[in-house]
């Protein structure tokens, strides 16, 4: 494994060495931040895996633990895949995973802590007898190859137990229905919450109320007519995070999820991100009434650069989410926590950004910086004119990327960028005008040129963006990370997270711009950045 190592990250959570995917059992106990992932021990490729085991006060520096769940039980002899984390009544943690038997069906179990009284929850126990608690059988139609990832469970006023677990049955991808009085015996439902179409798998689902009022976070089990519920699923398909905004009812007796109109689990479907981010899961924190969203950002990088390096995967930083404004989509922003890391606050306003001209941003360390700008457009009158069939936004951002000259934008931050930008990632907005007359604005993260090595992937990423640039400024915040780059647009509305592995642009000799490609002006309204102290992970 090689010593030198410019693309580990200083402030998002990752073990220190080896593979690491899904984030698992998020909770906080006790005043304490629970976070399990899916780990393999013995290398930088997915295999042997178990739930590793790291806690926290503040959701950005963490200690490690022993594994909590290893495969040494028949039900989950061939791995201990995701699951999640239940808080019960009685204010003890329990979790549900899944495990792969030794003919590979998966199945689901619980595990337990040993000692309830340890805020640090350092040994975990499966019960003897119980698992399988829910497992495919010659007559329930479950497919044992596509039967994974129990969500955390919630309490109907029934005060019976629910849990989803991910499913397909031929193409239809399913989120399963179980229901349990003890949390012990578990049904399936004969419908599941949800289903579609030429879906393919759905891994990883979550289910959560979000409130329609407050940008407070609310328990799982809250069912009122104050919140919304969200329904996510991961596209094993297409490796993307989709989600819809819908109501959630029980109708005499049957749980019924009712998506909004126009949200649904495809392509064209709401997203988490719009970059790498996957198989990600929520958790109410009931210290600080908030629902926080963990996501897993795999890498970019070829495989035997992966083993060359001796790690694969980090997290993004945990992110609050809430529903957004509109009522239609969410917005997410990173826990108020990472803003103790920022240091050496550089502030430069009020800059007029010419057409064709860049500005660079100094005195921060611009491989480990956290940047937040927005602009204000100067004259919306150069505005492109979009094409109706200008649907797919990451096909636009890749075709017309940060270099393509255009009318108002691109605009944004040239990051990760060597000094004669042989290497840079883009992060920026344009705008067009609709046909209807009405603005669009897309966000785009082009990768293309963030790395002379050639064998990482360099896939442009984009999104179009809910606002509207007549009355809103557009706002852009990105967290730099030696090879991460997470962004958020308009507040949050769309976020684009990439890995990039620049060669000449790494530690000081990386370089942060903020650079406009469009024939109009625009002005920096706000341009605040700080570098970013290194956060004690796993260490
Ligand atoms: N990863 C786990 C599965 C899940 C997949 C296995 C999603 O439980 O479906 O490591 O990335």
């Amino acid at each position: 494994i090689s010593d030198n190592q410019p693309y580990r990250s200083a402030f998002h959570f990752q073990p220190p060495r080896n593979w690491m995917n899904d984030p698992n059992g998020p909770m906080i106990y006790k005043g304490i931040y629970h976070f399990f992932y899916q780990y393999n021990p013995y290398g930088a490729v997915w295999g042997n895996i178990v739930w590793a085991h790291s806690t926290s006060t503040d959701l950005i520096n963490w200690t490690p633990h022993n594994h909590a769940i290893r495969p040494d039980d028949p039900a989950d002899i061939n791995g201990c895949w995701s699951g999640s984390a239940t808080i019960l009544p009685n204010g003890k943690p329990v979790i549900l995973y899944t495990g792969v038997d030794p003919q590979n069906n998966q199945v689901q179990n619980i595990v337990l802590p040993k000692n309830s009284s340890d805020p640090y929850l350092r040994e975990w126990v499966k019960p003897s007898k119980v698992n399988p608690l829910m497992a495919p059988t010659s007559t329930n139609r479950i497919n044992a190859s596509s039967f994974r990832d129990p969500t955390t469970a919630w309490m109907g006023p029934d005060g019976h137990w629910r849990t989803l677990i991910g499913g397909k049955i031929n193409r239809r991808g399913l989120a399963i229905l179980y229901r349990s009085r003890d949390f012990k015996h578990w049904v399936k439902q004969q419908h599941p919450l949800f289903s579609a179409k030429d879906n393919g798998m759905w891994e990883c689902p979550d289910f959560y109320p979000v409130s329609v009022h407050s940008s407070e976070g609310v328990d799982t089990s809250v069912m009122d007519s104050d919140v919304k519920h969200v329904l996510k699923v991961s596209l094993d398909d297409t490796k993307h995070d989709y989600y819809t905004v819908g109501t959630y009812s029980i109708v005499k007796g049957k749980d019924v999820y009712t998506p909004n109109e126009g949200s649904v689990n495809d392509d064209s479907g709401l997203r988490y991100d719009y970059g790498k981010f996957y198989a990600s899961k929520t958790f109410f924190d009931s210290a600080k009434n908030r629902r926080v969203l963990w996501g897993w950002v795999n890498e970019s990088s070829s495989v035997a650069d992966d083993v060359a390096k001796g790690w694969s995967g980090v997290q993004a930083i945990p992110r609050s989410v809430r529903l957004d404004k509109s009522g239609e989509q969410l917005t997410q922003w990173p826990v108020k926590e990472l803003e103790t890391l920022r240091e050496n606050r550089v502030d430069s306003p009020g800059k007029l950004l010419k057409k064709g001209s860049s500005l660079e941003v100094t005195g921060v360390t611009a491989a480990q910086a956290d940047v937040e700008i927005s602009f204000k457009i100067m004259d919306l009158g150069k505005v492109e004119v979009m094409d109706p069939s200008w649907t797919n936004p990451q096909m636009l951002c890749s075709q017309k990327r940060a270099a393509v000259h255009g009318g108002v934008g691109p605009f944004g931050l040239k990051v990760l960028a060597s000094r004669s930008l042989q290497e840079y990632t883009a992060v920026f907005f344009r705008v067009f005008k609709a046909v209807n007359n009405k603005h669009v604005v897309l966000m785009c993260s082009d990768q293309s040129r963030s790395s002379l090595n050639d064998r990482n992937d360099k896939t442009t990423y984009g999104s179009f963006l809910n606002v509207d640039p007549v009355h809103e400024e557009a706002s852009l915040r990105t967290l730099i990370d030696h090879s991460i780059v997470e962004s958020f647009g308009g507040g949050g509305k769309s976020c684009i997270t990439a890995r990039v592995y620049p060669t000449l642009a790494i530690h000081k000799e990386a370089h942060l711009y903020a650079f406009n490609n469009g024939a109009a002006d625009v002005k920096i309204t706000k341009l605040t950045a700080w570098s970013m102290k290194k956060a004690k992970v796993n260490t």
